[in-house]
């Protein structure tokens, strides 16, 4: 047997897993935390090309487990490592098994791809036996070693695996060609005897890795096993080198075997079943000519499936009774923590959640934004501004305030290269940042000197207005406190070279807005700054801090509170930094387009005061 005789696993294997599947991992490592394990079963995870590391439990606690690129560099990493489980698909299941077959350190290659070419099978098959190493597969679950190993999604969910008990060895060998029928047989077993101390799955292809005699000879060496178990299936001629086995004497233990497709002679033509290999061919494959074979070898072979189980009971209490077989100790697994996702499911446990949000849902089959669904956004042609309003103020604005909006964000959108924000943006991208570093230089300097006073300036504009002050109370009174009234002044405007802007968006609102009550106040205010200076003129932030408190209230679609809270929470400084982001990008690609050089402040435009040395460089 190329098969070194003997366990193949331990509680000590580690494997590396190749192609990341997260399901099959993680149930690796629960079956270590139900046994009692150490150490992870899963050493490391291989995913071509790429490396790092994949966050996953261990019983309770989380660990990383690491990624690597290569196969070679994964069994660098991880030398005690000595089986690689094969997630890789049927198309490059070989080279990477063949890959895996040439690294010093791995001993056993499970490959779970179907569809493998059998051409490839037979070199996969040749190199190993020339090398002594051991395929499970192609086309398998894989196997298990109770209470020490198992390899990805054998014997399936926790549940199986608690009631087949494979969280502790017991006394049975087993050996099938299908995963699934393993499964069944791991609860057999469970049941009449005292559990499965191996389970393995050779493949259901034509040309398993290993075979089913290979395996029961392997059995047959391990003295924890004590009673052999075979599930052939019709079709190939692999139950033949069992019977020769047998026949020589090579197997000791006694055998239970069942070699499942006798159903195949009711069928009047070929009969392929699931697997590849599974196909009856001639007389000699069928599964009534290797039943008979292995019943003449010497195995208890049932007369039917159904008769199996008793089979096996029988075999298993004359062990027993002989005093070959002292029955496993029955132990406790510990509880394996469920996965919080899955528990919520199952309406098991309720979990308070951590974001609370009203404004779009995206679960759906398409999102919405304040509960308007994005095809009615396009069919009925929404603008800008009813988009804005239902994602900032939950609700459909009429048509004049949408405008209004848009046009606060058309005439924001860019005040030449001047002003603080753009000069950052420039700076910053001739610094050679990228887009998002320069757009948000730009909008860190909005604030209340700059841009950022709207909100500001609709708080005391409401106060003084509701207030009943009159303007040279209010600026008076702001004096006293040593508060600039936000939203008066500007760096360039002024009485002679008033701000399109503001003149815009006032006969905007004179002709549209039921009211232009809050507006008009400002104006007063203005009337009176202006005999101060020139240059305090209502600026842009100040006219439509004004006018959104008009828009607020005279569109009766919000209540006082509702407003209170906009200007509360600073809503309208929202427009000036939505909109200034349209000219703060433009800045930047429009310096990446001039391929400006690093920029510099000249010295001469820098007093230098109170500087120690006196030896500057001018
Ligand atoms: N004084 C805007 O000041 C500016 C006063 C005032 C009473 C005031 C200033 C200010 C409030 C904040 C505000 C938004 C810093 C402006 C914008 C967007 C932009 C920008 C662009 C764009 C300008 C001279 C004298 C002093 C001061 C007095 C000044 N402002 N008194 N209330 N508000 N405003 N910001 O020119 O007796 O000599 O000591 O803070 O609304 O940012 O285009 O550039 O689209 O990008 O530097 O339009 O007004 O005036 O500091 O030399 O003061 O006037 O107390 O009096 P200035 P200063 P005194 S729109």
């Amino acid at each position: 047997s190329p098969i070194v005789a003997g366990q193949l696993f331990s509680k000590q294997t580690q494997a590396l897993f190749y192609n990341y599947k997260p399901l099959p991992v993680q149930r690796m490592l629960d079956f270590d935390f139900l046994c009692g394990r150490i150490t992870p079963s899963v050493a490391g995870v291989i995913n071509p090309g790429s490396d790092g590391f994949q966050k996953l439990f261990f019983g309770q606690e989380e660990i990383a487990i690491p990624v690597h690129g290569s196969i070679p560099s994964a069994c660098k990493a991880h030398p005690k490592a000595d089986v690689l489980i094969n997630f890789a698909s049927f198309r490059s299941a070989f080279a990477s098994s063949m890959d895996a077959l040439k690294q010093p350190t791995i001993r056993v290659v499970a490959i779970i791809a179907e569809g493998v070419p059998e051409q490839d099978t037979k070199k996969l098959i040749a190199y190993a036996r020339a090398n002594n190493k051991v395929i499970l597969g192609p086309a398998t679950v894989g196997g298990v070693q109770a209470g020490a190993f198992k390899i990805g999604d054998t014997a399936g969910t926790l549940e199986n695996i608690i009631a087949c008990k494979l969280y502790r060895p017991g006394s049975v060998g087993f050996v099938s060609k299908s995963g699934g029928m393993s499964n069944e047989m791991f609860n057999v077993c469970a049941r009449v005897t005292d559990g499965i101390f191996e389970g393995i799955a050779i493949g259901g292809d034509a040309f398993p890795g290993s075979t089913l005699s290979d395996h029961c000879l392997r059995y047959n060496s391990i003295p924890a096993v004590k009673l052999i178990v075979v599930l052939g299936e019709i079709g190939g001629q692999d139950e033949y080198s069992l019977v020769e086995a047998l026949k020589a004497g090579k197997i000791q233990k006694p055998v239970v075997a069942w070699v499942s497709g006798t159903c195949a002679t009711l069928f009047k033509s070929e009969v392929q079943f699931g697997h590849a290999g599974a196909k009856s061919g001639g007389e000699e494959e069928s599964a009534q000519a290797k039943n008979a074979a292995l019943k003449a070898a010497g195995a208890i072979v049932p007369t039917s499936f159904e008769g199996l189980e008793d089979a096996v009971r029988t075999a298993y209490q004359a062990l027993v009774e002989e005093g070959t077989v002292t029955p496993a100790q029955e132990v406790e697994p510990p509880i394996v923590p469920e996965d919080l996702k899955n528990a919520i499911k199952a309406g098991k446990v309720r979990a308070p959640t951590h974001i609370v949000s009203t404004i779009c849902d995206d679960r759906g089959e398409e999102p919405t934004y304040a509960g308007v669904p994005m095809s009615t956004i396009i069919e009925e042609g929404f603008s800008m501004g009813d988009v804005l309003s239902l994602l900032w103020f939950k609700r459909s604005l009429p048509k004049y305030c949408t405008r209004f909006i848009e046009m606060c964000i058309m005439l924001c959108a860019d005040h030449g290269p001047c002003v603080s924000g753009a000069h950052n943006t420039i700076v910053t991208a001739r610094a050679g940042k990228d887009l998002v570093s320069c757009l948000v230089a730009g909008l860190l300097t909005i604030g209340p000197r700059f841009g950022g006073a709207i909100d500001d300036a609709a708080r005391y504009f409401k106060d003084a207005a509701d207030k009943g002050l009159k303007p040279f109370e209010f600026v008076e009174g702001m004096k006293k406190k040593g508060i600039r009234v936000p939203g008066i002044g500007h760096r360039i405007k002024s009485r002679d070279n008033r701000d399109k802007r503001v003149e815009l968006l006032q006969q905007y609102a004179r002709a549209n807005f039921p009211s232009t009550r809050y507006m008009d106040y400002a104006v007063t205010v203005e009337t009176y700054t202006l005999t101060k200076a020139a240059n305090l003129v209502l600026n842009v932030d100040g006219c439509i801090g004004s006018l959104f408190l008009d828009l607020l209230v005279s569109c009766a679609m919000f209540t006082q509170h509702e407003i209170d809270e906009i200007v509360d929470i600073g809503y309208l400084n929202g427009l000036f930094v939505l909109a200034r982001s349209i000219g703060f990008i433009g800045h930047t690609f429009d310096q990446k387009r001039l391929k400006q050089p690093l920029y510099r402040h000249p010295w001469e435009d820098v007093l230098y005061t109170n500087v120690e040395s006196s030896a500057q460089p001018r």
